[in-house]
């Protein structure tokens, strides 16, 4: 066909079954049949089919927009598949706002101004306020009853700290060094998908931020924008860090690695906690919300699962036959540091070790895949003592960090004080976009730079490399009671049970 050809909506919606599927994205007509079940040479979609058929025939681009980076059409589908222009019906041009678009534009003008946000929880607020429920539910939710992802908050709260008094604090130094990238702060923007679902510029808000502000941003696998786009945006020189979710196909793995190193990408964070993914409930009771594309049809009668929720629905090119076998080749692929992102065990850590790679990031996710894992900080004290066993500590070659529940400044300097290297920060980060863009990101950095020049004077040290495990008092991590986290409760959206139909 001619690819200037302009399709009528009618036309596309002939070709609205499995047989001849077409969709319609940012205006283009594609039609995506050998696509669905992997036909031919074409990489299978990773959501399956199913998700798909939904748009067979219309326009897929709200829903494809934010969960997908925009080369991904042109780099799967061969050209013969661009069928052509879609004509712009009158009910596009004119689409009227949804109700939810309308709410949501009001809550952003009544947005509480920026220099009133004081702290991480601020951010949460608003954005668990200003979000879209879908997007919401994908953030904020965690796997089944949830108890992971509130005990990685709670057990900041069984940690205290013993200051020091009288040694001269007037300057302050929180610089540091991760995996040997300079970073204005001991923390690092860890990976978290999806960032369309938030804000219209996704990832880019972090990078242009962290570009800003000397911080590391973590790219995400499966980032709303591409990765050529968020590496684009990044200022001459910046250090980024590349999570990697390992793809079955290991020969696309090697590409989007190789890729990565050779654009200047200084630290791989391969995700080894998520060889299926958790159960988000939150995420999969949405779906029955109505995506506009008003495809309101019977479990069954379209091959449509509705019960997946975002995250499970994009989810099946990630490879559960990782193993410790696999880490040689990793090491034969590429020259950058390697960290092994999500490890529980002092076993691991050991193993992780003995594999030669850089370090480890002790995480439950952000307690979205196995849930009762127990917190990284649990796990921080066990990890070091075992690692104190096997050679020098600190050890220059290998650096433990850790993610999970970091909303201050004074949560990081208790994970350095014992042991960890660095913190990685993920939804703090998400939700200053999602409300503010890339300012909230700004304002987020702002305010930790604060949190860290206040709570390292009060604690009586002036740079990090004092940060020592006698400042804090960790007896009561494991047996505890944990005092009540007032405004991280006040955000906390409780689960909820399967709800009656209305009659
Ligand atoms: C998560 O949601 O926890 C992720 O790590 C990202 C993700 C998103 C969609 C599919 C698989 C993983």
């Amino acid at each position: 066909m001619d690819t200037s050809s302009v399709i009528p909506a009618t036309v596309v919606a002939e070709h609205g079954s499995r047989e001849s599927c077409w969709i319609i994205v940012h205006n283009k007509v594609y039609d995506i049949t050998d696509f669905l079940d992997g036909k031919s040479s074409l990489q299978q979609h990773p959501g399956g089919s199913r998700i798909i058929l939904r748009y067979a025939g219309k326009d897929a681009t709200a829903a494809y927009e934010p969960v997908h980076p925009p080369d991904v059409i042109s780099t799967n589908l061969p050209p013969e598949k661009f069928i052509g222009i879609a004509e712009q019906s009158a009910s596009a041009v004119d689409s009227p706002q949804t109700e939810e678009e309308k709410k949501r534009e009001l809550l952003l003008a009544s947005r509480p101004p920026l220099d009133e946000i004081l702290n991480l929880h601020d951010f949460e607020a608003v954005a668990k306020t200003v979000l879209p429920a879908k997007a919401w539910a994908y953030y904020s939710s965690a796997s089944d009853d949830e108890i992971a992802i509130r005990e990685n908050r709670a057990a900041y709260q069984r940690v205290w700290f013993i200051p020091r008094i009288l040694r001269d604090v007037t300057k302050v130094d929180w610089s540091t060094t991760i995996l040997g990238q300079k970073s204005s702060l001991p923390i690092f923007i860890s990976a978290t998908a999806l960032g369309k679902l938030g804000h219209p510029d996704g990832e880019l808000n972090l990078t242009r931020a962290a570009g800003k502000h000397g911080v590391i941003q973590m790219i995400p696998t499966l980032a709303s924008c591409s990765f050529n786009e968020i590496v684009d945006a990044a200022q001459p020189g910046q250090p980024l860090f590349l999570q990697l979710y390992v793809n079955r196909d290991r020969e696309l793995t090697k590409k989007y690695v190789q890729n990565a190193e050779k654009r200047g990408v200084s630290g791989l964070f391969i995700t080894v906690d998520a060889p299926q993914l958790g159960r988000r409930e939150k995420d999969m009771r949405m779906k029955f919300v109505d995506d506009g594309a008003g495809a309101k049809v019977q479990e069954g009668q379209s091959g449509v699962k509705k019960d997946q929720g975002i995250a499970r629905a994009i989810s099946s090119f990630i490879d559960p036959s990782l193993a410790w076998k696999d880490i040689p080749w990793f090491r034969s692929i590429t020259k950058m540091p390697i960290v092994l992102k999500g490890v529980a065990s002092p076993k691991d850590a050991i193993l992780a070790l003995e594999a030669g790679v850089q370090g480890i990031v002790l995480s439950n996710h952000g307690g979205r895949q196995l849930d009762n894992a127990r917190s990284g900080l649990e796990n921080l004290v066990d990890i070091v003592a075992a690692l104190k066993t096997r050679g020098p500590w600190p050890n220059p070659n290998f650096s433990v960090f850790i993610d999970g529940g970091v909303r201050r400044a004074s949560d990081v300097l208790k994970a350095l004080a014992l042991g960890a290297s660095a913190v990685g920060v993920g939804r703090g980060f998400l939700y200053a976009f999602s409300s503010y863009g890339q300012e909230g990101v700004e304002r987020a950095i702002e305010i930790l730079r604060d949190e860290f020049e206040m709570n390292m004077r009060l604690l009586g040290i002036t740079s990090l490399s004092e940060l020592t495990p006698d400042l804090v008092d960790a007896s009561r991590l494991r047996a505890g009671n944990t005092p009540q986290d007032n405004l991280y409760s006040q955000t906390y959206q409780p689960l909820q049970l399967a709800q009656f139909r209305e009659s």
